[in-house]
């Protein structure tokens, strides 16, 4: 790493940090995403802990409070003080708290009526790690915890729409790698609804060669006005579209390893969240695991058959502590090899197979590189002992992130910014990977007798 680049990339990303703070949470970006978002405000909570704990609790306290009575924490929490036209979809097409009335959204706030991946488990216990005496103090994982067991009981008990022991999304944007070549099978069978018939605010701030296109869309639109007019329920034979995500499913494993440790932490008993997540872990592994590929696949779980596409959401699961070496040996042997050329052609991971026909270095999550994905890649390197690999990709990633002013992805074989700039996932996950270069496991597992020795 050239010297002096720590303070660089340190001063520029707590700046990015504090001009995205609203006074309760932060924008992923002021232009292009002006209201809160779930997985973002986790990623943001994880780098935003060393710079100031309490803010990083808010961050993640302000999101949960706008959770529903099902469970579900919604992946934008709206701010009103944002003109509607804004961003879209906004407030008046989601209609949560009318439209999700049964399902519990809340009356006081709008949200969006979706949700993505549980990384919240996780950035709370880190977060209550960084200065735990402060957290204990303000009694923030006891405040939490009821909050995070909902979510994380939302998605395995009312999501399993496969009926195989893991959780599925039913729309794109639940992934969070929204425009993923993963889902154009799927999506496929959807009919969009008109382009002309809604304004995409995305196009008054991105180049339209670089995000989705209007065909997309109107699929996307399609899926979240039918989700919307049935009132947002969960009954698994009514979804066009379901797919089992691996990305999803192993953070929703870590998060319950987390919920484990937050359990403990605060008195109480760890024991379903060991089970639950040795059981997602054993679904996982024999639903979505394909020795052929070297990788995790989605399950397309209408058309009952596995999606013949190399997502990197197939690469995550190496976050997942308790994964049979081999599994995770093939793990790091696909990252480095042709698909996704880690080290080699690429300086970070692509979003998408560098083989594939739908490879695009420049479209949103159909090659780009991300700087959550790298940084969950990172410390699922370290975990499973390919220290010299995430050494090397935590460099990359530090000096991608510093070198174009935090972007929110770079093509991946150059290093150069696309998106917005300012991003706060880019800025906090760079805060966290220089603090922390030689962190621990993400969530050692609590062993069976210490868990047994609580109480
Ligand atoms: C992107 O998704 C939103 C929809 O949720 C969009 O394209 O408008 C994705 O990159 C997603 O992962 C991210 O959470 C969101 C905000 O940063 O932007």
């Amino acid at each position: 790493m050239p010297p002096g680049l720590p303070s660089i990339a340190y001063n520029g990303a707590r700046g990015v940090l504090s001009r995205n703070w609203t006074g309760s949470s932060t924008v992923p970006s002021r232009a292009l995403y002006p209201h809160q978002w779930s997985w973002d405000s986790a990623f943001i909570a994880i780098g935003l802990r060393h710079l100031s704990p309490t803010r990083a609790q808010r961050e993640l306290e302000t999101l949960l409070s706008a959770q529903w009575a099902d469970g579900r924490v919604p992946h934008i929490v709206f701010n009103p003080a944002v003109p509607l036209t804004a961003y879209f979809p906004s407030p008046d097409f989601w209609r949560s708290s009318t439209a999700g009335d049964k399902a519990g959204a809340p009356a006081a706030v709008e949200t969006s009526g979706i949700v993505q991946p549980p990384v919240h488990a996780l950035a709370a216990w880190l977060v209550h790690q960084a200065d735990p005496a402060a957290s204990a103090r303000r009694g923030f994982l006891h405040r939490v915890y009821p909050r995070l067991v909902a979510w994380q009981r939302y998605l395995t008990d009312r999501r399993d729409l496969g009926g195989r022991g893991l959780a599925s999304i039913l729309h794109p944007w639940e992934s969070g790698m929204d425009n993923s070549p993963c889902w154009d099978p799927p999506l496929a069978r959807i009919a969009p609804v008109a382009a002309d018939t809604f304004h995409r605010a995305d196009l008054d701030h991105g180049c339209p060669a670089d995000r989705p296109t209007d065909l997309d869309y109107g699929r996307y639109v399609r899926l979240a006005e039918t989700y919307r007019d049935r009132g947002y329920a969960d009954d698994a034979d009514t979804h066009p579209f379901a797919v089992e995500d691996p990305a999803l499913n192993a953070l929703l494993i870590v998060s319950e390893h987390a919920l484990a440790r937050i359990a403990t932490a605060v008195g109480a008993d760890p024991a379903d969240h060991l089970v639950r997540a040795e059981e997602l872990t054993t679904s996982m592994l024999k639903r979505l695991w394909n020795p052929d590929a070297g990788m995790f696949l989605c399950h397309d779980v209408i058309a009952g058959e596995p999606i013949p596409e190399r997502g990197v959401s197939g690469l995550i699961p190496l976050i997942v502590p308790e994964l049979p070496e081999d599994v995770a040996d093939t793990l790091v042997r696909t990252a480095v090899g042709e698909h996704f050329g880690l080290g080699g052609a690429c300086r970070l991971a692509p979003s998408y197979d560098l083989t594939g026909a739908s490879f695009d270095p420049a479209r949103y999550w159909r090659g780009p590189a991300w700087f959550n994905i790298n940084w969950l890649l990172e410390r699922g390197l370290r975990q499973h002992g390919a220290t010299e690999r995430a050494d090397a990709l935590r460099a990359e990633a530090l000096s991608a992130a510093t070198a174009t002013g935090f972007a929110e992805y770079v093509d991946p074989f150059t290093g150069e910014a696309r998106g917005s700039q300012d991003f706060s996932w880019t800025a906090a996950l760079t805060v966290d990977l220089l603090i922390e270069p030689l962190a621990e496991p993400l969530t050692e597992p609590l062993v069976a007798q210490e868990a047994s020795s609580h109480g």
